[in-house]
């Protein structure tokens, strides 16, 4: 299902009691922070500030805090539902038709792409209900200092658009922008992300173009981990399985969605640095002040009645950490095309996503867990990993005790620990330098003769299916609950 604007999904939010509407007029200058923390923490709904102190808009926060909002989000009942229609397609296109059912199947399954997915083209939109030039200024807006050591105010969920210089390929990735002044901006795309490789080829200022708001699929499109060759817009339409309308922007000739709440249009001259930060961040500490190019607004355009979207980072869980699950879940079959022996994954959302991964495999070979760790590690955003664990297929990688007990008392330190090097992730601060450091794999699956263990691996203790059976019969009898 798509949603039409935020406003819509409010609504929806609201009427299944998953929003509550603030009237008091909370400080974005961290009161809002602490609000939100509290709210989030305790696995509470969206929040609606209405009339946030100073500010000429409502601030929405907390919109993707739980599953069952995040699945709200991208319109499904459970995210498995993505992922499942995900692994269909897959395999339809993989498959060869041997039928004529076939065959349609697969027609179905691509025209419902060609359809749904490409992002169309339209003349006029809700987000130029509104546009300002040269009196645009970030001023109105609701804009959170979200710690109390953060440098200022942050816009915290962006969808920034550009286009790669050569190509042309459009990018829309989520990168903070700390206010600077009422017309100018940091932009925290870090070293690896699409919108820094833009910024590097570039022969000199090219224009960007910051969306909030819109239909909240949009909002995660922008943080999905997608392979720089695919639009997060063309991805966006597929999830919702509607196309994204675009509008042309007032100063460039970028696109931005027709039904974000706010554009803000501007411009990046590569050359023109100024420091960033610090700002508490999704690692639970503040990132260290570094050089960031500079964004300057030229434009705004918004809906007449926008609603500013923000959220707060920091110690996990927060937020983000739905966000996150949702990439966890709809990625896994794209990672299983690549890698068939995968069988689950778990990003801990302590581990910040990018830290820890723990995956189950169908091992079918000696050394199986080093191939897929190598694989990991080569490949997009999950290079990033510092630690792999890799567990027997009927290993339940969502379940933290068991996996502690796999590796405890499974793994050999010296035998089955693996260290290599490789990037970092940005925000990463354990190295001794920033960006390039060092990976643990750790092989956490039964050890096999050809692997050099020629003792007995001991078999697992369990009840018989019967005794089992047996017992749950008489339970009622035994007067325990
Ligand atoms: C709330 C939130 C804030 C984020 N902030 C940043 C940021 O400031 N800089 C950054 O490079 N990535 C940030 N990310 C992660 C990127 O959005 C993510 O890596 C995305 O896949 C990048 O898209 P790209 O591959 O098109 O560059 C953030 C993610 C979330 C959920
Ligand atoms: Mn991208």
């Amino acid at each position: 299902m798509a949603y039409r604007s935020l406003e819509e999904f409010v609504q929806r939010l609201e009427g299944l009691g998953e929003l509550k509407r603030i009237r008091y007029p909370a400080d974005p200058h961290l009161e809002i922070s602490e609000i939100t923390d509290r709210v989030v923490k305790s696995g509470g709904p969206a929040l609606l500030f209405e009339q946030p102190k100073g500010a000429a808009y409502p601030l929405l926060t907390n919109t993707f805090g739980s599953r069952r909002r995040m699945s709200l989000a991208l319109g499904v009942d459970d995210l498995d539902e993505v992922a499942r229609r995900l692994e269909d397609l897959i395999a339809r296109a993989m498959r060869m038709p041997r039928s004529l059912g076939d065959r349609l199947g697969l027609g179905g399954a691509l025209l419902d792409v060609a359809t749904s997915a490409p992002p169309r083209h339209v003349k006029d939109g809700p987000c130029k209900e509104v546009i300002l030039k040269d009196d645009a200024s970030l001023d109105p807006l609701p804009i959170q200092t979200c710690w109390p050591q953060d440098a200022g105010p942050f816009i915290t969920l962006p969808l920034v658009i550009t286009r790669h210089p050569v190509t042309g390929k459009r990018n829309v990735g989520m990168y903070r922008m700390q206010k600077y002044d009422a017309r100018t901006t940091g932009m925290h795309w870090q070293l690896h992300k699409s919108g820094a490789e833009h910024a590097r080829v570039s022969p000199g200022p090219f224009p960007v173009a910051v969306c909030l708001g819109g239909d909240p699929v949009l909002t995660y499109a922008a943080t999905a981990p997608l392979p720089p060759e695919i639009d997060e817009l063309l991805f966006a339409g597929w999830v919702r399985r509607k196309p994204v309308e675009l509008v042309r922007c007032e100063t460039s000739d970028l696109e931005v969605p027709a039904d974000a709440d706010f554009v803000l249009e501007g411009t990046i001259d590569p050359t023109e640095k100024r420091v960033e930060g610090p700002f508490g961040d999704h690692t639970g500490y503040y990132s260290h002040p570094e050089d960031f190019p500079v964004f300057r607004l030229t434009c705004i355009t918004r809906r007449k009645k926008p609603i500013y979207p923000s959220t707060i980072v920091g110690r996990p869980p927060m937020e983000d950490a739905w966000l996150g699950k949702a990439t966890e879940r709809i990625f896994l079959p794209l990672l299983r095309l690549v890698l068939p022996e995968v069988v689950d994954m778990n990003l801990p959302v302590e581990a910040c996503f990018h830290n820890l991964v723990i995956v189950s495999i169908r091992k079918r070979w000696p050394g199986h867990a080093y191939k897929l760790m190598s694989a990991l590690w080569g490949l997009g955003q999950i290079m990033f990993m510092k630690c792999i664990i890799v567990v027997d297929e009927h290993v339940n990688v969502h379940d933290p005790i068991e996996v502690l007990w796999r590796v405890s008392t499974g793994v050999d330190p010296e035998r089955d620990i693996l260290f290599t090097r490789g990037p970092l992730d940005h925000l990463d601060h354990s190295g001794a330098r920033q960006f390039f450091g060092s990976k643990m794999g750790i092989d956490a699956t039964t050890k096999w003769a050809s692997e050099g263990y020629t003792r007995q691996w001991p078999p697992e203790i369990a009840m018989t299916p019967e005794v089992k059976a047996r017992v749950d019969a008489i339970w009622g009898q035994l007067g325990l609950a």
